[in-house]
């Protein structure tokens, strides 16, 4: 996963990638305990950070990368690995509950795993939609990916808390895995400009 990540990163500096990448680093060990309770049969949705996810869920690397290098970093799709990638800030939350609610109205074996950052999982559609999936009892687990920033911004300081509500709240619901990293990659790119 590092090594991909490494890859990718060399390929934006030579200029091959004509789009913005969102590399991850420092949640490995976190990812991969996750994704040992991940099926093929289920769904994962994904953020613009979508690389690890994608890896772990399957997609072989060098169609990966084919995706990455073709500008489709921020919206990896693999509809028959059922991997699913948006750049819309919590945008895959509705269609977790959506998928969550096919699923279980057509009683299949699977479930949905959605992917969100920390800033992502204060928005009011978050709220909504962990609550709806928790009701519903649908078969959807989100997990909150906490790297303790929104592009560059605090995400505690945006909020003017410097407990995080979510640990608080959201925690006692069962359908929310939480867990914090911190990257080592800027929030895009590589850290320095590379003409498009
Ligand atoms: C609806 C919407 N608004 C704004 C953006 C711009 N944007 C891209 S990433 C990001 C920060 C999200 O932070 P977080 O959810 O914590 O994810 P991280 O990048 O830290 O993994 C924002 C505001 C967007 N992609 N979509
Ligand atoms: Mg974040």
């Amino acid at each position: 996963m590092i090594a991909f990540e490494a890859q990718v990163a060399e390929a934006y500096e030579r200029g091959e990638i004509h789009a913005p990448v969102h590399l991850s680093s420092g949640n490995e060990d976190q990812l991969i305990e996750i994704f040992q309770g991940i099926t093929r049969k289920d769904w994962v949705l994904s953020t613009w950070r979508s690389h690890y996810h994608a890896l772990l869920h399957g997609i072989p690397p060098g169609e990966l990368m084919r995706q990455i290098l073709a500008g489709r970093s921020m919206f990896v799709n693999d509809a028959e690995r059922r991997f699913y990638a948006s750049s819309i800030a919590g945008g895959i939350l509705p269609i977790a509950v959506g998928l969550g609610m096919a699923i279980k109205r057509r009683g299949e074996d699977r479930k949905v795993w959605c992917f969100v950052g920390d800033m992502a999982a204060m928005t009011g559609i978050f709220e909504e939609a962990t609550r709806y999936a928790f009701n519903f009892e649908l078969p959807v687990t989100f997990v909150i990916e906490d790297n303790f920033t929104s592009v560059y911004t605090p995400t505690r300081d945006s909020w003017f808390s410097n407990s995080y509500l979510w640990q608080s709240a959201r925690s006692l619901l069962s359908n929310c895995v939480y867990y914090q990293y911190k990257s080592t990659w800027p929030h895009s790119g590589i850290g320095e400009w590379i003409s498009f």
